[in-house]
């Protein structure tokens, strides 16, 4: 019987090539070449599965082009490169990479708050300038994290162990907003307390994003939204680009809307905006929130997981819509 045919779209760990690569007759692009639609369309031709890492836009106009293809196994919890309705329209499966990378994302969500409201970035800067020349009273003086409120918006796996660390670690009041309220011992265990989002603006001193990207979601925080922000308050996104409005907040950095800014994620990535790179007070990091190496392997073998439990034997362990395979 031959073998079911997959795509691998980027370079990724050469066990999980080897892994696939006895199940599957295997393309593999360890060259990394960013391919266009067309040249993605041309690489998927005879493919049955398709591994991809989070970047590679699955649309109609795909699916159309490529009838063999069953599975998109992608290497990132979040999914919004996937058009999921025309996916199960086509009776194409979608699974993602949850849970295996939640601590390691809350972990870094956590340091990129510490980082941006402590200033470390803008310090370590000013020191290897060579502009420290002695100590003053208000040097780089920023806002403590321990006993001030921590505001989450998107209270998914990764928002709870952010919520965590705040309030078991650093003796933070947590606070969110979601689509939906947890249940109480969720919020118990959390420490969390559920607020409306108008609430959750005017009341954190530090607001971390969390929720996947939408259409809804779509510049959830931009002019207005920061206007409503404390003004000594920082903001983390470690969700999405777009989640944000990039230029609004550049704006509101550099008019002391808010304080600061630490963000691992931007609209149009990885271009950033040009006034960002410009701005002091804004820790910026190249979408590396779930980049350690025992997590990243972890999300490469759930991809992985998925091809061959839904190829080979119709059982995707993470799918995110159902369709049968013919
Ligand atoms: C991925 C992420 O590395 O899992 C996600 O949703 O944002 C990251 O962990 C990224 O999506 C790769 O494109």
């Amino acid at each position: 019987m031959n073998r079911p045919q997959i795509l691998i779209a980027r370079a990724i760990f050469p066990e999980i090539i080897a892994k696939l690569a006895q199940h599957f007759e295997v393309t593999s692009n360890q060259d990394d070449v960013l391919w266009t639609q067309p040249q993605m369309i041309e690489q998927l031709a005879g493919k049955q599965g398709v591994f991809t890492t989070g970047g590679e836009r699955i649309d109609a106009a795909l699916l159309a082009a490529c009838p063999a293809l069953k599975i998109c196994a992608n290497m990132a919890v979040g999914y919004n490169n996937f058009d999921l309705d025309a996916m199960t329209a086509a009776g194409v499966l979608a699974t993602n990479a949850p849970d295996v990378l939640t601590e390691t994302t809350a972990d870094f969500g956590f340091a990129l708050l510490m980082a941006t409201a402590r200033r470390m970035a803008e310090s370590e800067h000013f020191l290897r300038a060579g502009l420290w020349t002695r100590w003053r009273y208000d040097l780089f003086a920023g806002g403590d994290i321990h006993g001030a409120t921590l505001g989450i918006l998107g209270m998914g796996r990764i928002g709870q162990g952010i919520a965590k660390r705040g309030a078991h670690g650093f003796g933070m009041k947590v606070i969110y907003h979601n689509r939906s309220r947890l249940d109480a011992a969720t919020e118990s265990a959390c420490q969390a307390s559920y607020v409306s989002k108008e609430e959750l603006l005017k009341t954190a001193d530090h607001l971390v994003l969390v929720l996947p990207y939408s259409a809804q979601s779509h510049h959830a925080i931009g002019a207005a939204e920061l206007a409503r922000m404390k003004p000594g308050a920082t903001l983390v996104n470690i969700a999405r680009g777009g989640i944000v409005d990039d230029a609004a907040l550049a704006t509101a950095l550099r008019d002391g809307v808010i304080a600061a800014a630490g963000l691992d994620v931007f609209e149009g990535e990885p271009k950033v905006h040009p006034e960002l790179l410009t701005l002091p007070n804004v820790v910026l990091t190249p979408h590396i929130a779930s980049a350690t190496l025992p997590t990243r392997l972890a999300m490469a073998n759930l991809a992985a997981d998925n091809l061959i439990g839904y190829l080979i034997g119709n059982r995707p362990l993470t799918p995110l819509n159902a369709v049968g395979r013919s």
